[in-house]
């Protein structure tokens, strides 16, 4: 199963042909250098190139007016007077006698890209197209946009498949109008956007592009806007959003599509956007996505202005469909104040709609009292854009380091009697260890069974680990007598080597010695047991009240706490412990696996007991990349378990501001 790339040169055979200062940056090059970066990179190669085609018109009219399509049909036969004319009655956009043509190429090639996915020929995959379609109304073009390519794509997958519910994540920094006013009373197309905004100061400065517009009728809560009111914005700021606001919600929703409006304005560099997130930040928003939907995901371009950016932007989010590891991010500080306020109001604009946000808080009152006042807000903003050192104006940035694959997707180290499940490299030999960490091993309490047996599955486990480190492989499973006891020896084994380990422990584990407070290792631990007193910066238990097997409220802790505090804390190794009996459903342990995999260059490491091993295959497939099953049928969470897990927060909030979600 592969990654589809849909391109076709013609739709680079229009451009703007007067002067307008609005429209100028909307050129063709913006799909040109896309595509040859592809090809540079070598990943166009790597993909199924799928050809384009023209959309029909009973495909447009799923989303548009039969008097529009018409009257955008005769623009090919317009002389340069009558487009200039035709173009005056929308907004931000233009026309050339070869657009309506490329238009129909982009609507089809966002069909055709839903085709692949739906019949399997391919996992994901992206359409660089343009024109763009997220502003385009139902009668009406507008911000370079003709027809509405997602929106159409939308309708044409629940029309042709019988999909049940499709999700859109509009990454692009202009509001997508245009897709929200087509499902906004449509509860099958849960639409999520985040835009800048600027308390409506910024185009097409819409009253409706604001938190409280929730959708209509039977789609109220299925409409979900996050509104940016500062330049600027970060790495952090994206991921808390997607962490404590889109993931919650998208999990909940379950879709059986995802369509992705994506646009690259949303960039460092972008003329339009002025936000600051780094062009890697794609790799891990689409590696969020992956595995919803069984990992159908399709990507369609819309914005993106500054060539460098867009090209480095769209080759990171091809290299995540393609499967290969992810970027570390460094330095995460925590979204900024005004992000904090925004994705606040968006959650407590949705608390009653989704029983993941349940426990979201009050809306900040600092929103309602400064709306709208803007002389002494302006002021304020300077100062604290100079306070927090925000990214300013000459916008440099690193090109994204290179992403290597390892040469071996997964190892494993097994008992010699327990088969290697397809696909993963048992390591069987292994060199002597140091005869002085052998002495060492033995010496632990929790490691005093270390015999002759004992010691060669630690030698296969440190070699695991070296070959981890070395980027030789990607990732591994380990199946042992005893996880306790392994998962101390592997921090005897790693310290030497890993800067830092997070260490997700799945159950219960009573005399968990694992304490450690100089920052090398951070646990996170979640099930039924509530250690309480042993709670330090770098020891963190989640207590659900029916453990793992829960997983409403596994999923909870996952997004509000682990991943929020998995991207602050950076790790350079993931060890991922199964306590026996932990009771975690399988396809939340997938979704576990998967997710823990954009850390640590997806650097993880299973540890299991022996007597588990039927779970052993579904960890492989995860391991291996395949995309996780959907989390079918979720209950309520408990209603203590949000509790307890918005406490843990606060309480955290000071040390780990990846999890502020209140200002
Ligand atoms: N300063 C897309 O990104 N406003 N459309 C331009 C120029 C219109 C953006 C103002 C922006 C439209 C798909
Ligand atoms: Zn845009």
């Amino acid at each position: 199963m592969g990654t589809a790339l849909l391109y076709d040169e013609e739709m680079t055979k229009y451009k703007l042909l007067w002067v307008d200062p609005a429209c100028k940056i909307e050129v063709p090059e913006r799909l040109t250098v896309s595509y040859e970066a592809l090809v540079r990179s070598g990943l166009s190669d790597r993909c199924i190139s799928v050809p384009a085609r023209e959309a029909s018109d009973s495909e447009i009219l799923l989303v548009h007016s039969e008097a529009y399509l018409e009257a955008v049909k005769k623009t090919p036969y317009m002389t340069l007077e009558d487009l200039k004319e035709f173009t005056l009655q929308f907004g931000d956009v233009y026309f050339h006698p070869n657009i309506y043509h490329c238009a129909k190429l982009a609507s089809g090639s966002a069909l055709q890209l839903v085709d692949s996915v739906m019949t399997g020929k391919v996992r994901n995959g992206i359409a660089l197209v343009r024109p763009p379609g997220h502003h385009s109304m139902h009668g009406a073009a507008n911000g370079f946009c003709v027809f509405n390519n997602v929106a159409i794509a939308a309708r044409y997958a629940k029309q042709k498949y019988g999909v049940k519910r499709v999700l859109i994540v509009d990454w692009d920094i202009h509001h997508g109008q245009g897709v929200q006013y087509c499902f906004e009373d449509d509860p099958s197309v849960l639409y999520f956007s985040w835009h800048r905004y600027e308390h409506q100061n910024f185009w097409p400065n819409l009253r409706e592009s604001d938190y409280d517009s929730v959708g209509k009728e039977s789609g109220t809560g299925f409409n979900v806007n996050v509104p940016w009111n500062k330049v600027g914005m970060e790495n952090s700021d994206y991921l808390s959003v997607f962490c404590h606001v889109l993931l919650p919600v998208a999990y909940e929703f379950c879709p059986d599509l995802v369509l992705v409006c994506a646009g690259f304005d949303s960039a460092i560099g972008d003329p339009e956007g002025e936000m600051c997130a780094t062009p890697d930040i794609f790799a891990h928003l689409t590696h969020l996505l992956m595995n919803l939907a069984g990992g159908k995901l399709c990507a369609v371009l819309e914005g993106g202005y500054n060539l460098t950016s867009l090209a480095q932007s769209v080759c990171q989010t091809v290299q995540t469909l393609l499967g290969d590891p992810l970027p570390q991010l460094a330095n995460l500080r925590g979204p900024c104040k005004s992000a904090i306020e925004s994705l606040q109001c968006a959650r407590s604009a949705h608390r009653r709609y989704w029983s993941f946000l349940k426990h979201a808080a009050d809306p900040p009152m600092t929103d309602i009292s400064t709306k709208h006042i803007k002389s002494t807000m302006e002021e304020e903003e300077k100062r604290e854009m100079a306070e927090e050192e925000r990214c300013t104006e000459g916008k440099v940035w690193p090109e994204p380091p290179e992403r290597l694959c390892p040469p071996v997707c997964s190892g494993s180290v097994l008992p010699d009697d327990v088969a290697c499940p397809d696909g993963l490299k048992r390591l069987s030999s292994s060199k002597d260890l140091e005869p002085l960490l052998v002495s060492k091993l033995k010496n632990r309490s929790r490691t005093a069974a270390v015999d002759g047996d004992g010691v060669t599955t630690f030698s296969r486990l440190y070699t695991l680990i070296e070959k981890l480190v070395a980027n030789e492989i990607r990732n591994g499973l380990v199946l042992v007598p005893d996880v306790t006891a392994a998962m101390c020896v592997v921090q005897d084994l790693t310290s030497d080597l890993v800067k830092r380990v997070l260490v997700v422990c799945v159950g219960k584990e009573k005399e968990l010695d694992y304490v450690t407070t100089d920052g090398k290792v951070l646990v996170v631990q979640i099930s039924s047991e509530d250690n309480e007193e042993q709670r330090s910066k770098y020891y963190i238990p989640v207590c659900l009240k029916k453990g793992c097997s829960d997983t409403s409220g596994f999923i909870q802790a996952v997004f509000g706490l682990l991943l929020p505090l998995g991207y602050e804390y950076n790790p350079d190794l993931v060890l991922l412990v199964r306590m026996p009996g932990s009771g975690v459903v399988d396809s939340m342990w997938q979704q576990l696996i998967g997710l823990l995999q954009g850390f640590a260059k997806g650097h993880t490491l299973v540890l299991m007991q022996v007597n588990e091993k039927a779970s052993m295959g579904s960890t492989a497939s995860a391991l291996l990349g395949h995309p996780a099953p959907p989390l079918q049928e979720l209950q309520t969470p408990f209603p203590e378990d949000g509790d307890a897990l918005e406490r843990l927060r606060e309480r955290l909030q000071a040390d780990w501001k990846m999890l502020q979600t209140t200002s």
